[in-house]
């Protein structure tokens, strides 16, 4: 796939869905069973792969970062060894776009040369060089906001407007990608749900999704298993199953183009179901 456009048409009569595949030793995302004893597994990678993708993933999304709240970022070198052999492994058995979940230039470079269609950066190109390289890499690319970093973001996040400071973030990080030669056609938003944000956080942003929506680019957002469903329903995360599939509905009808999901199957039957519906007279 290398005109990638299509990636972010935004009259898909509903949202893509996008499949985590995280090649790193955290449990919270089935991501433990991809890296066995101390190294990416590509086996295991490409069966998982497989099944995400005959479940209806529309994209997946390859990550070998931890970006869990507390989490310290992981070496270049290591970051490469997890995520470009599985890529090119990926790439090379599948038609399905590929996604590059990174912040570092290098990886987004090597990424593209092995057959990555986006490139999705949780630090939305702020990393030196990261705006440079995605610009060269001529893919598009997925902005998310994050308060802090991810070691220490959910100490206390603060706002005084959650809603327009992201936003304002938002629309800040598409000027300077256009400005670095970044096509507006190239990127979509996210607000990064529960990336520095409260419970409180999080539901000010889901409600202001048909604001975001309306800033006139695709919205893509992650809220699969995360701390925000455990704490609506006092639940571990095994069992967010059935409220992550709830708000990722509740997410499509606010108008988002992208939902970045663990439960790929799922997902895809309800916004089926929800595209049914809307689409029926
Ligand atoms: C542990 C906790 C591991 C949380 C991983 C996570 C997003 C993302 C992630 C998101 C975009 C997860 C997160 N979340 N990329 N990457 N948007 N664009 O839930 O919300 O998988 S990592």
């Amino acid at each position: 796939m290398n005109s990638h456009s299509s990636l972010f048409a935004v009259d898909h009569c509903r949202p893509l869905v996008m499949g985590v595949v995280n090649i790193t030793p955290d449990s919270f995302s089935d991501g433990g069973k991809l890296y066995a004893s101390g190294r990416p597994d590509v086996d295991s990678i490409v069966s998982w792969a497989a099944k995400l993708i005959d479940q209806g993933a529309d994209i997946l999304d390859i990550g070998g970062q931890s970006t869990r709240p507390g989490a310290r970022p992981v070496t270049e070198s290591e970051e490469i060894e997890r995520v470009i052999p599985a890529l090119a492994a990926l790439a090379r058995r599948f038609d399905v776009p590929l996604s590059v979940d990174t912040s570092v230039p290098a990886v987004m470079k090597l990424a593209a040369q092995e057959g990555a269609a986006m490139i999705n950066d949780v630090y939305a190109l702020r990393f030196p060089g990261a705006i440079q390289a995605a610009a060269e890499t001529k893919l598009p690319v997925v902005l998310m906001h994050m308060q802090g970093e991810p070691r220490t973001m959910q100490a206390a996040p603060q706002y005084d407007d959650v809603a327009s400071e992201v936003g304002d973030f938002l629309a800040g990080r598409v000027l300077a990608c256009e400005a670095a030669g970044i096509d507006r056609n190239r990127l979509a938003i996210d607000p990064g749900f529960g990336f520095g944000k409260t419970l409180e956080h999080n539901m000010s942003l889901f409600r202001a999704l048909p604001g975001f929506a309306a800033m006139g680019l695709p919205v893509l957002v992650g809220l699969s298993r995360k701390r925000m469903i455990g704490e609506l329903l006092d639940k571990p995360v095994a069992d967010r199953v059935y409220g992550s599939i709830a708000i990722a509905m509740l997410a499509a009808q606010r108008g988002v183009s992208m939902i970045r999901v663990h439960d790929v199957a799922g997902t895809v039957d309800a916004l089926k179901v929800l595209a049914a519906i809307e689409s029926y007279n």
